[in-house]
């Protein structure tokens, strides 16, 4: 079996004091870091949210996995994120009210951080008025970058987006992306950019704050 399979099983099985050593042993090996993340950890994720819709695993299980890829992401950590010496400015992110996801929202979160941004996490569950307050605490903000990985959520997003654009604060582009949410969705709710993945969520951050 290779690293990166035995990185994907371990993450799939919960293994979570594993892990960690798993992913060192890939890096030591030679293997790119966004792999190990993309190939190794993202796609064991997603074979976890099979079983869970096939009922083959249960709330629990997908916990236990969503802890053992948060584990090996902080030994991936120091890899992925660069140094950025320059500061872009600020980007406040948060994953929307109703929503506990967190992983995806951490990893655009570091993205974005290593491109140069000062990151302002807000967390899970965000509600609007904390994404409002703290924009206005913030009016240098360049970025408020949404995170959303339900579609019982996407209703929360729509929200959030129209209270800040209705805030009358401005000086900030607006991004948005989790899974479920589309390029059609976040035109509708008038957000400035989306995408699909981490690193795109990086570059679309320096385009849109350029
Ligand atoms: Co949940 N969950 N979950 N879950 N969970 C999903 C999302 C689901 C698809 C599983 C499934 O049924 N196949 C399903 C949603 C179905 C739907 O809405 N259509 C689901 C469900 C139903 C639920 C509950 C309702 C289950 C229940 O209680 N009955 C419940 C809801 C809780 C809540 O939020 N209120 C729930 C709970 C949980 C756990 C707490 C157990 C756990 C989360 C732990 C945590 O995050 N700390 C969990 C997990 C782990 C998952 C799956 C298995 C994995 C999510 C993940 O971390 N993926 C997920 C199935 C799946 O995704 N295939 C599932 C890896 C991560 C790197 O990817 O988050 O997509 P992702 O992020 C990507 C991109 O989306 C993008 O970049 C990231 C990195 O490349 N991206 C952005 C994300 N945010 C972005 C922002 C951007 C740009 C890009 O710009 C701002």
């Amino acid at each position: 079996m290779s690293k990166i399979q035995e990185i994907a099983q371990a993450v799939e099985t919960g293994k979570s004091k594993l892990v960690g050593g798993l992913v060192e042993a890939a890096l030591a090996e030679g293997l790119d870091p966004l792999i190990i993340l993309n190939e190794g950890m993202i796609n064991a994720m997603s074979v976890v949210g099979e079983k869970f819709q096939k009922s083959e695993i249960f709330v629990p299980e997908m916990l236990v996995a969503a802890r053992t890829m948060k584990k090996g992401v902080e030994v991936l950590k120091p890899r992925l994120a660069g140094v950025a010496n320059i500061s872009l400015g600020k980007c406040i992110i948060g994953t929307v009210h109703g929503d506990l996801h967190d992983i995806g929202k951490n990893l655009v979160s570091l993205m974005i951080e290593s491109a140069g941004f000062e990151v302002m996490d807000l967390g899970v569950d965000v509600p609007v008025d904390t994404f409002i307050n703290t924009l206005k605490d913030n009016p240098d903000a360049k970025i408020v970058a949404l995170s959303c990985l339900l579609t019982t959520t996407m209703p929360a997003m729509k929200e959030t987006a129209a209270a800040l654009k209705i805030s009358g604060l401005g000086g900030f582009k607006l991004m948005v992306g989790g899974a479920p949410i589309t390029q059609e969705f976040a035109d509708q709710i008038g957000a400035d950019g989306y995408t699909t993945d981490a690193a795109s969520a990086a570059v679309l951050a320096k385009k849109l704050s350029a």
